[in-house]
């Protein structure tokens, strides 16, 4: 059994100097009910739309970066991970220029911004395990050793995970190694097999999240998504992360190089 027993928070108007500090010692924090079950399904539904405009277009990449496909559980095709989703769905981007969000930024120095066009985006990951899955889990890494991939200096960045589904150990759930944005470069690069560990650590925490609860983490953190212990709907499940970054602006356009990173990520199932 992973550990849950972390103490989580109701957002106000502004993070408290108790919640700021809880982010800083831990690299993670977590708001219940941050959004309301309408918006979750607003955005739920502009995926849906999306999803099917992709699919009849055959798109397969925007500014650079794969969309990766699979097989629900009907044998219909979907799409598992949708890049730069905020440019494409206005109930995504209404939810992230409220100012509820655009509070998020004061976890990060002063003039950080969502990277809404650099990097991947707003990323929307769907995971469904079925026998021929094309994604029902993710291996360990930190989201900031793609800084290093481009040759760059690491800099701060939040990844802000907004649960469109219920999340825990029954759907594979998201587990964090609490503290380890605090780790020397050495260990960010090695600790673990890039995305080809999946395996537990005695130390992860399980984020046990309802839809609608919000789930920010360092981008320097050790993470993983475990693989749900069953098949079909049940292990169904949908979060969305918002990049909260600072340094030199990098926007993507579509003549932009597919990052390397995504030749790794393809090793993800
Ligand atoms: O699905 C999740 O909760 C985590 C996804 C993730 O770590 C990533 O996309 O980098
Ligand atoms: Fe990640």
């Amino acid at each position: 059994m992973s550990k849950t027993q972390y103490k989580k928070f109701t957002f106000g108007e502004h993070l408290t100097d108790e919640q700021i500090a809880f982010f800083n010692r831990n690299g993670f924090i977590h708001f219940q009910g941050f959004t309301t079950r309408e918006k979750v399904d607003e955005i739920l539904r502009s995926t849906e739309n999306l999803q099917k405009d992709w699919i009849e277009n055959k798109v397969e990449k925007i500014k650079g970066v794969p969309i990766k496909y699979g097989v629900d559980v009907t044998g219909q095709t979907i799409v598992h991970r949708f890049p730069f989703t905020s440019q494409f769905s206005e109930p995504v981007k209404r939810f992230i220029q409220d100012s509820h969000f655009q509070e998020l930024k004061r976890l990060l120095p002063e003039g950080a911004r969502i990277a809404e066009n650099e990097k991947d985006g707003v990323i929307f990951n769907h995971y469904v395990n079925t026998e021929s899955s094309n994604f029902r889990q993710m291996g360990w890494h930190t989201d900031s050793m793609r800084d290093i991939f481009y040759g760059k200096k690491i800099m701060p960045m939040l990844n802000v995970g907004l649960y469109l589904d219920d999340s825990s150990e029954s759907n594979g759930g998201l587990r964090i190694l609490p503290g380890t944005h605090r780790q020397n470069i050495m260990s960010m690069m090695f600790r673990k097999a890039y995305f080809l560990n999946n395996g537990r650590d005695k130390n992860e925490m399980l984020v046990d999240a309802r839809a609608g609860d919000l789930v920010i983490h360092d981008g320097r953190i050790w993470h993983r998504v475990a693989m749900a212990p069953v098949l079909g709907e049940a292990s169904r499940r949908r979060v969305m992360y918002v990049p909260i970054i600072v340094g030199a602006y990098q926007p993507k356009s579509e003549q932009s190089r597919t990052p390397l990173y995504h030749h790794f990520q393809k090793l993800v199932k």
